[in-house]
């Protein structure tokens, strides 16, 4: 079926693969800088095997404006991430 495979492709492309995505391991990191702002955090992360990125430090933005709220600069945190809208989102911290 020709239409189906494009109409799957454009889900796809859209990101729509997403919701069907397995559960995520997380992720070990410790936060280096928060940008109440913005709504970004700089974590120091460990490898990160969802988006297959290896162990750096990079600025994410998050999922709900108060996983702002709930970290501070030093802070070990455990978290989740993925690729939101083209950008690389934390969706969850423990
Ligand atoms: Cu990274």
């Amino acid at each position: 079926m020709k239409k189906t495979g494009i109409l799957l492709a454009a889900a796809a492309a859209l990101g729509l693969g997403v919701a069907v995505a397995p559960a995520q391991e997380y992720t070990s990191g410790e936060v280096t800088k928060i940008d109440e702002k913005q709504k970004k955090l700089t974590i120091r992360h460990e490898e990160l095997k969802s988006l297959d990125m290896p162990a750096m430090t990079m600025v994410f933005v998050v999922a709900e404006d108060s996983m702002i709220d709930e970290v501070e600069v030093g802070q070990k945190i455990e978290f989740t991430a993925d690729r939101i809208n083209g950008r690389i989102t934390v969706t969850d911290i423990r």
